[in-house]
């Protein structure tokens, strides 16, 4: 489905007076607002091709309906995001989830509603009908040399599909590891790991890198393979250049001061990318900026200021994405939250006056460096947000033309109500 241009149009000319005023006022305060709204312009950030059905506990789904059917239907989903708000501008797929049967006619889809192709994940965490050997006691640490190659194949022929893509990135979750003690060998645990990932890892283009995600727990409840960042670390430093850690938000222990850690991989130029979610308690994979928005600022205040240390493009030179999914939401309309919540965070980061905060922390004081930072998230950002997405071509507020224009009605029309969407 596709919003008419001019409905677009209407929608921005009906808001554009208070705009003006909200914009204007923030503008005023600060020196090159043009320089920062080009920032925001070019800042995109992957959706998964798995977000767009209802998600689910073990305990049950409630799905609300239209949801796509095929990857087709996917990528007009995202396209109809990126449409509203020209900062969805690329797709994650998840293989065998989402398989691009032919390649170049979803290519051809792809560039139609603007989209890239973002990182592509390997499942290694299911086992698949048509598998030979089980997962159950994991993949690439498997005792049995059968089961890793089984894995290791797997990877690579994700690198194939995603080749004939344009994708330029592999991420590898591995849900391995042990639910008691005594169940497996750490060393050899790790040591097979490495192995297997390093056979995948050979067989990377030179234009690839390769993504290792971390996660503390879950769905094995004692031990964690890939358990943390410094486990990540010490795979993708043995592996090589082409290797780097992937922080997803959600994966961390209760109360781990996860910018710490993105300034420190930053630093050892091993950062990857990032799965933006937020969570309460664990893995809860909620919405963008729901829980903890200043933790997600202080995350983005580190990304910042370590990128511009590095003069990378924050634009490109990581992978931003959202791993997120959607209970008792609208998956859409979480999207377009979430994004939101990235870009106005993003601008958040970027109006901190570093050279003042570098000043009181040479000086050690510390209320001076509070009051910066806050003074930063505490501004309201968003007529900002909205100008950038109004110069790009977007709307000044997708969710209400999402509403307006009654989307989910016509893809439930379109689709059916009782339509499942692969992914989680
Ligand atoms: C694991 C994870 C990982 C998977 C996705 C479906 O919890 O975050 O990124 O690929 O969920
Ligand atoms: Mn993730
Ligand atoms: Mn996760």
């Amino acid at each position: 489905m596709q919003i008419e241009k001019y409905k677009l149009e209407e929608h921005n000319h009906s808001l554009q007076k208070e705009h003006q005023r909200k914009f204007d006022f923030i503008a005023a305060d600060i020196k090159d607002v043009n320089g920062l709204l080009q920032k925001l312009i070019d800042f995109q950030v992957a959706i998964p091709s798995w977000a767009l059905g209802t998600g689910g506990t073990r305990f049950g789904r409630f799905p609300g309906g239209g949801e796509p059917r095929n990857l087709e239907e996917k990528i007009e989903d995202i396209g109809l995001l990126h449409a509203l708000n020209r900062s969805s501008g690329a797709i994650s797929l998840h293989i065998p989830w989402d398989i691009p049967e032919n390649a170049s006619h979803i290519k051809a889809l792809a560039a139609q509603n603007g989209l890239k192709f973002d990182a592509m994940n390997s499942n290694t965490f299911q086992d698949q009908p048509d598998q030979e050997l089980s997962y159950k006691y994991g993949s690439m640490q498997h005792v049995d040399k059968a089961v890793r190659k089984q894995a290791v194949d797997h990877n690579i022929e994700v690198v194939k599909y995603g080749l004939e893509l344009g994708s330029e990135s592999l991420t590898v979750w591995l849900s391995d590891g042990s639910c008691f003690p005594g169940q497996l060998n750490f060393r050899k645990a790790f040591q097979n790991t490495l192995e297997s990932l390093q056979e995948v890892y050979a067989a990377l283009p030179d234009h690839w890198k390769m993504f290792v995600e971390y996660k503390a727990f879950e769905p094995n409840f004692y031990s964690t393979t890939v358990g943390d960042w410094g486990q990540s670390l010490l795979y993708t430093s043995k592996l090589g250049k082409k290797a780097y850690t992937l922080v997803d938000l959600g994966h961390h222990l209760p109360n781990a001061n996860i910018e710490q850690i993105v300034a420190l991989l930053l630093m050892e130029g091993k950062l990857g990318g990032f799965h933006f979610n937020d969570s309460k308690y664990g893995d809860d994979d909620l919405t963008v900026g729901s829980i903890k928005p200043y933790q997600l600022f202080l995350i983005f205040n580190e990304l910042v200021e370590g990128m511009d240390a590095k003069d990378m493009n924050h634009a490109t030179d990581l992978g931003w994405m959202i791993d997120a999914s959607h209970n008792v939401k609208d998956p859409l309309e979480d999207l377009l939250q979430s994004v939101e919540a990235i870009m106005i965070t993003y601008a958040q980061a970027l109006l901190v006056d570093r050279k003042r905060l570098a000043e009181a922390q040479n000086n050690n004081d510390v209320v001076t460096a509070q009051e910066i930072l806050q003074q930063a998230f505490r501004t309201d950002v968003r007529a900002l947000v909205a100008e950038a997405r109004l110069r790009s071509g977007g709307v000044l507020n997708p969710l209400s033309v999402y509403r307006s224009e009654k989307v989910r009605e016509s893809l439930i029309k379109q689709r059916g109500s009782k339509t499942v969407a692969t992914g989680l």
